[in-house]
């Protein structure tokens, strides 16, 4: 088999990348060790910068997102039970879009069986080889029998724990890492929002998210600590937590229910530099990790792959490198930016065991600051729907 550029993995990173470059005549095969419905059942982010929502339009697959997504113009920030509104609109004139990453996903699957765009699912031993020289290529075994892709680019989209970025050598890439001492427990549950923009609490017991997938179906998290089972966690010890992180009156009409879906993700923030070994390029979950709670991890692998794409389109119908060389030091600036947002938002509303009472009023005063000054809730507004690309 051949084609030009091999894409390893079909989340949102590689997916929005194949569509990308098939809207330009370049040619893509994606390698998906899981299967389609493996993917499209993880239950992962919910919310899009004003940005990625326009570049999915741009991708042609944004009609679903306009009619379904929940245009959010703001969001409540809750503190020991005190609520206060982040007015997004006001503040930056920008919104943001409520819609999962898995109506993302369904929606860049169809466009690709309507584009007739080859993906392999359920590929084993994925490898990406030779990608040093000239002529790169992607081996995987299918029902027994191992395969080759011959290529010009490989596409590292596979996530953190993929290959693409473990294959390349030691020394030619550094990674930096912070692992936070908790997860969040996640519940998906059918019942109507406890409010109509999300709500992120800090409380002495722990950081809680209210979120929603649709104002019929609800997403709620709760921090935990690092060693927590989600087995351990009923329904009912899942509610009454939650109610316990929340102000009263959200506590009072919060509506219950048998939760569809509950996890634990752990917590980390993570840089691989550079994002391109030779023609082997990573992007999305594939270089870098932020901790959900700036909502920013599918956004960067939107920015990533529009990044990439253009660089390559450059690179087929210019001839020029200039784009594919300047890809990684582009991309990683607005990546730095998103991590610091999202390690800034972890530190202000999460618990930490070593903080204290200094570091605890530290908190306190953020919030006092962030609610009380236009320029501090301007700064957290700028940032959550999304730095210019
Ligand atoms: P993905 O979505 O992980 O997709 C990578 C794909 O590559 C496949 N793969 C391989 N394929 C072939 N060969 C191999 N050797 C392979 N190894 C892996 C995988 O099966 C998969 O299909 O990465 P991508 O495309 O970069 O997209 C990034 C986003 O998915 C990610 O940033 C966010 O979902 C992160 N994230 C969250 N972000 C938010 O903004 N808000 C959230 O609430 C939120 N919750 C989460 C999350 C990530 C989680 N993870 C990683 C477990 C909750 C969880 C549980
Ligand atoms: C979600 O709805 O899953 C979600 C929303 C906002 C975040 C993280 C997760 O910051």
């Amino acid at each position: 088999m051949r084609t030009q550029v091999a894409i390893v993995g079909a989340g949102p990173a590689g997916l929005l990348l194949g569509r990308l470059l098939e809207r330009h005549g370049i040619d893509t095969v994606i390698v998906e060790q899981r299967s389609r419905d493996y993917v499209l059942g993880r239950i992962r982010a919910g919310v899009l910068e004003y940005a990625t929502a326009s570049l999915l339009d741009d991708a042609g697959v944004g009609a679903r997102m306009r009619a379904e997504g929940l245009v959010h113009h703001g969001l409540e920030l809750c503190f020991d039970g005190d609520r206060h509104r982040i007015d997004l609109q006001a503040l930056v004139g920008r919104h943001v879009i409520v819609y999962g990453q898995t109506e993302v996903t369904a929606d860049l699957m169809q466009a690709r069986d309507v584009s007739g765009g080859r993906i392999v699912y359920e590929a084993e031993d994925v490898t990406p080889l030779e990608f040093a020289g000239s002529q790169p290529h992607v081996r995987y075994t299918k029902d027994g029998i191992t395969h080759e892709i011959a290529c010009d680019f490989i596409a590292g989209c596979d996530g953190f724990h993929g290959v693409c970025r473990q294959s390349i050598p030691e020394g030619a890439i550094t990674n930096f890492e912070r692992v936070y001492p908790f997860g969040w427990l996640g519940v998906l549950v059918d019942q109507p929002p406890v409010a109509p923009e999300l709500i992120y609490a800090h409380h002495a017991r722990g950081f809680a998210l209210c979120s929603m997938r649709s104002l019929s179906r609800s997403r709620y998290y709760v921090q935990v600590a690092s060693d927590e089972r989600a087995e351990a966690w009923s329904d009912d010890r899942f509610w009454d937590e939650l109610r316990s992180r929340l102000d009263p009156e959200s506590a009072e009409s919060l509506r219950t229910g048998v939760s569809i879906e509950k996890s634990i993700a752990p917590l980390r923030s993570f840089v691989a530099e550079p994002m391109r070994f030779g023609r082997l390029f990573l992007a999305g979950d594939a270089a870098h990790i932020v901790p959900p709670t700036g909502a920013k991890g599918l956004n960067l692998a939107a920015s990533d792959v529009r990044c990439l794409a253009e660089a390559l389109v450059e690179f087929y119908d210019e001839k020029s490198p200039a784009g594919i060389d300047g890809y990684s030091a582009r991309v990683l600036r607005r990546i730095w930016k998103a991590e610091r947002f999202s390690w800034w938002m972890t530190s202000l509303l999460h618990t930490f065991p070593d903080a204290g009472d200094f570091g605890r009023r530290m908190q306190r005063a953020e919030f006092d600051y962030l609610t009380g000054s236009r320029a501090g809730a301007e700064s957290l507004a700028e940032n959550y729907t999304g730095l210019p690309l």
